[in-house]
């Protein structure tokens, strides 16, 4: 009798094999600011009518170093499962009121954290309670194909299989629905595909540390108001 794990090994390989003969289309994303400076830091992802055959989720880890995030964004897919390390010597107070996922971890450092799952697509912005100027981002997609651009602007999504899909991309504080920041793309069976995005809006991240409910209790009303 075929022991299950030698089956499981075998539908792999055979995966593995199709995949690797099907599937060698890289999409290679090119995003710039309004400027057309290279903008780091964006997610690209792109989305099937017909999702297949999806991989496993893999974990993640958002790092806190010397009172900053790393990395600044982490893209993840849905229901990644995301650590949350200390590396400094001084506890931080890690926490989010972004709707997609609303969270807070009690003050601590090293890796006594426990995982947080994100289940919901979308931008989740992170603060620290004890230190304002922390700031970062986990952006929750929810399709396998999708990359961070680098310093030079360039998004690599490899492994594409072919077909007609959505490319999105997302940027700190950008509307999602803003214009050109979807367009369809067609991949072939191989070779590779450039993609092109310009973000209209302001060059620097512009959203803001998430205000704290105590700072909503005690929110002063501007003195220009009525
Ligand atoms: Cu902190």
């Amino acid at each position: 009798m075929r022991s299950p794990i030698h089956s499981r090994y075998f539908l792999t390989l055979l995966l593995f094999l199709c995949g690797s003969h099907a599937s060698a289309t890289t999409v290679r994303a090119h995003v710039s600011d309004a400027s057309g400076a290279p903008l780091p830091d964006a997610a690209v992802a792109l989305y099937a009518p017909t999702p297949t055959n999806f991989p496993d989720v893999a974990n993640a880890v958002m790092d806190q170093r010397d009172k900053q995030f790393d990395p600044h964004v982490l893209v993840v897919r849905k229901n990644t499962s995301v650590r949350f390390p200390n590396k400094d010597d001084i506890r931080h107070q890690v926490y989010s009121f972004s709707p997609a996922k609303r969270f807070e971890l009690r003050l601590y450092h090293g890796q006594l954290a426990n995982p947080i799952v994100f289940d919901t697509a979308g931008e989740v912005a992170l603060g620290c309670n004890i230190h304002d100027k922390m700031i970062g981002y986990i952006y929750v997609v929810d399709t396998p194909w999708f990359a961070k651009s680098d310093s030079q602007g360039s998004a690599l999504i490899a492994n594409v299989p072919a077909g007609t899909y959505s490319a999105r991309l997302w940027y700190p504080g950008v509307m999602p629905t803003a214009a050109g920041l979807e367009q369809s793309v067609k991949v072939a069976a191989s070779g590779e595909v450039t993609l092109n995005f310009q973000v209209g809006a302001p060059a620097t991240p512009t959203a803001t540390k998430p205000e704290s409910e105590l700072q909503q209790l005690f929110r002063r009303p501007s003195k220009n108001a009525p």
